[in-house]
């Protein structure tokens, strides 16, 4: 299994999963340090107050990426670092931190890859509306702006947004992600007002950045399939809230009539103004996909809708191998989602932005080198398929704080004993080295 010369290896991590330091450097408070200090919101009471201590141990672990070899780290900026309230002018000390890893990173000779929103929303913006309110897209461009214009000469590969899905449903309409809303029509607003914010951002990073600078966004999509033939329409349904929601106005063709229509009793759209759609397919370099796990539903008795507006009468059927987080495990999912972006959106570059799996072993992890051996495998048969892949970044460089599972899931290749803080590596960053040095891998070992 070779993959092209140049084809970028890295590792993906993002801000309140790992920084800590929450009060330093004049940090703001986000959705997430609300939701995670509310009781019963995170599995075990954790908070990422302290995380892996990134912020303070940030030299150590970018030299421990230099030795696994990486040629690109994708890791996210917190926006209340920057604009403490969520607007106004930046917060010096928090770019600052930003400005070193950025520097550090090239001492390395490491590529940036930098998200600007994986999903820790200054409060007082949630105060006034969050992603429901369509102001919280206008904010997030002055943002985007003001990080482009500290970073911008050295940082490469630009992100807006990290799984809109996530904060979209997760956040607003099943209430397991801060800012823990459920109310399914809201959170169809709060999808539109992503994708809005996604469009004007990048409008904002390509008036800011040098143009050999890469825009993107990260979606992850999901490959969807009827438990059984008479299950058909459920995919359908999950599918246009899962992917096309996502995909279709992002590459101009607005917003799918059937996901209008399946969603009408929960909400008008009339959040989605003249010219939004147009604002929303503004031309991007790359798309990001983050892959973890195979869909599979069935209908059935009507329930809550979760983080499916629309669908309390479809549930998702887990079987197979499954990972430390009940997820199933089918490596074949991947490609067949690189294989329908080829054949049903305009081409487009493609980045797999993180994959990667929960496992309980601590060290020796066969499990977590086998499911990258297959998945990586995935990516190469989408390669051999035409598909136009230009890297892959492993989830996760280090445990963190895995959202409502708090910290008793671990992702990393390395893992973090919370104690101590200290790294070791498990095999499968040895595994992963290896497949670094010969770009690619012929097994598990
Ligand atoms: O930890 C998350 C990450 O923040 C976003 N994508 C999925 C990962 C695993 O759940």
């Amino acid at each position: 299994m070779k993959f092209p010369e140049g084809f970028m290896w890295g590792a993906a991590t993002a801000s309140y999963q790992i920084e800590g330091a929450v009060d330093e450097g004049g940090r703001g408070r986000s959705i997430w340090d609300t939701f995670a200090h509310t009781p019963g919101k995170v599995a075990g009471g954790d908070t990422g107050d302290v995380a892996a201590d990134h912020y303070h141990r940030y030299r150590s672990d970018v030299a421990l990426m230099r030795d696994l070899g990486l040629d690109a780290y994708r890791f996210s900026v917190a926006w209340p670092r920057v604009q403490p309230t969520g607007r106004g002018p930046a917060n010096v000390a928090g770019l600052d931190f930003y400005d070193r890893l950025v520097d550090e990173l090239a001492s390395h000779d490491i590529t940036p890859m930098l998200t600007l929103y994986h999903w820790d929303l200054p409060q007082e913006l949630e105060d006034a509306g969050g992603w429901a309110a369509r102001d919280t897209a206008a904010r997030f461009a002055e943002y985007a702006d003001l990080v482009a214009l500290r970073l911008g000469d050295r940082v490469p590969l630009w992100t807006t947004l990290n799984e809109p899905w996530c904060s979209a449903f997760l956040g607003y309409s099943s209430g397991d992600h801060a800012p823990g809303r459920t109310d399914p029509g809201v959170s169809l607003a709060a999808a539109h007002h992503l994708l809005l914010a996604h469009g004007l951002g990048t409008q904002a990073l390509r008036a800011a950045l040098p143009a050999t600078a890469r825009t993107s966004i990260v979606l992850n999509l999901a490959a969807v399939t009827p438990a059984s033939p008479a299950d058909s329409d459920a995919a359908r349904r999950i599918d246009g809230l899962a992917n096309r929601i996502f995909l279709d106005p992002l590459f101009g063709r607005g917003y799918p009539a059937d996901v209008r229509a399946d969603t009408a009793r929960l909400t008008d759209w009339a959040f989605v103004h003249d010219g939004d759609e147009a604002v929303i397919a503004t031309p991007m370099d790359l798309l990001g996909v983050n892959y973890y796990s195979p869909t599979v539903v069935e209908l059935g008795a009507e329930g809550p809708d979760g983080p499916w507006p629309g669908c309390g009468d479809i549930r998702p059927v887990v079987s197979g191998p499954l990972t430390a987080m009940d997820w199933p495990i089918d490596a074949d999912g991947l490609t067949s989602i690189l294989t329908r972006l080829r054949d049903e959106y305009p081409a487009i570059p493609i980045m797999i932005t993180e994959n990667g799996a929960a496992f309980d072993d601590e060290v020796h992890d066969t499990d977590r080198v086998n499911y990258l051996h297959d998945h990586l495998a995935a990516v190469h048969a989408a390669l051999q398929a035409g598909v136009d892949v230009r890297g892959y970044f492993v989830w996760s460089l280090l445990d963190n704080f895995e959202w409502a599972y708090g910290y008793a899931k671990r992702f990393g290749i390395v893992h973090v004993d919370y104690a101590t803080q200290r790294r070791v590596w498990r095999d499968s960053a040895y595994w992963y080295r290896e497949v670094i040095k010969n770009h690619g891998t012929n097994g598990t070992v």
